[in-house]
């Protein structure tokens, strides 16, 4: 079975990789990755100065997906840039994911980090977890700006990490501004913001931060990620690739994804839950899954959803 995949011209071993965020901050996990199964080597989002982040308890578990408000934990982009060479030599590609904490902050970024010549690149518009700062995806105009500015100065394949639109107007609009940015790829999607999750027993929040208000992940939204995957596909008519996130736990949810238009799924909640191991069970699970349903490929199925 191929399961290997591309993306604007970069071909991934596996279409599996990590979701930007987790077990991808320090040098050790990154290693870690590189050594996996995992198809891809995903940084965490990083900022102009290290970051602590948030303070804890800001992840939690439980059996329909996760909450997190983690605050951009990260080691600073020039921490990045360095290791990117080392992270290169293990054989796969490396995806620079590549924040801020202001408009400014993401073309000074962007400029050292494609210097360090990362495979791809990713910028994310999407980070619900900063006290006082709004999703940049959830803001056209801003978003048209600063993708605008990035182009610029990106050479290697630039892709745009959106939070999830939750009506076609929405999907319509993004997807015009992206037309006209030089987008390569899309990564759909980001946690959906600010939810709130409550424990009875002790009638409180679960995480700290916000008043416990965090991004959610998981089975519980797969849906709409699908749905975002499926809208944006149909949007560039099947010429945009789109990396698919959100409630991949099994190999069964990484063909749904497959099936509604994406190229790859990265893996956020399962991967915290289980550690790198999870890359070879869904390897298994999609490999049986597509092999019982008559595929030989990802990208034979790609796209290939069927309405009624
Ligand atoms: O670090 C985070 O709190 C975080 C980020 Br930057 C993001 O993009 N998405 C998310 O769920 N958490």
């Amino acid at each position: 079975m191929d399961l290997s995949t591309t993306i604007a011209g970069i071909r991934f071993p596996s279409c599996f990789m990590n979701a930007s965020g987790a077990l991808c901050v320090t040098k050790e996990e990154l290693i870690a990755l590189g050594r996996s199964r995992a198809g891809a080597i995903v940084t965490k989002s990083m900022t102009v100065e290290a970051r602590q982040g948030n303070p804890a308890p800001r992840y939690y578990g439980f059996p329909g997906g996760s909450i997190n408000s983690m605050g951009l934990p990260n080691l600073g982009y020039k921490a990045y840039a360095e290791l990117i060479p080392e992270l290169k030599r293990l054989g796969k590609p490396v995806i620079a994911s590549v924040a801020g904490l202001c408009e400014d902050d993401f073309p000074v970024i962007a400029q050292a980090i494609n210097e360090a010549q990362p495979d791809l690149i990713e910028v994310n518009l999407s980070c619900p977890n900063i006290p006082g700062k709004p999703q940049i995806g959830y803001d056209a105009e801003a978003s048209e700006r600063l993708m605008k500015r990035v182009r610029k100065v990106i050479t290697v394949p630039m892709g745009v990490k959106l939070p999830p639109y939750f009506d076609p107007a929405h999907h319509k609009l993004m997807g015009d501004v992206i037309g006209r940015c030089g987008v390569d790829f899309l990564n759909l999607i980001n946690s959906v913001g600010n939810g709130l999750v409550v424990d009875p027993e002790t009638e409180t929040v679960v995480i700290k931060p916000k008043g416990g208000f965090g991004g959610l992940g998981g089975t519980i939204i797969k849906p709409v990620a699908l749905a975002n995957v499926r809208a944006f596909w149909k949007h560039f008519e099947g010429r945009m690739p789109i990396i698919g996130t959100g409630g991949v736990m099994n190999g069964v949810d990484a063909f749904e994804h497959l099936l509604c238009g994406a190229s790859a799924v990265q893996i956020g909640t399962a991967l915290v839950e289980e550690g790198v191991g999870v890359f070879d069970r869904l390897e298994q699970e999609l490999a049986a899954c597509l092999e019982k349903r008559g595929y030989r490929s990802v990208s034979e199925c790609r796209g290939k959803l069927r309405e009624l």
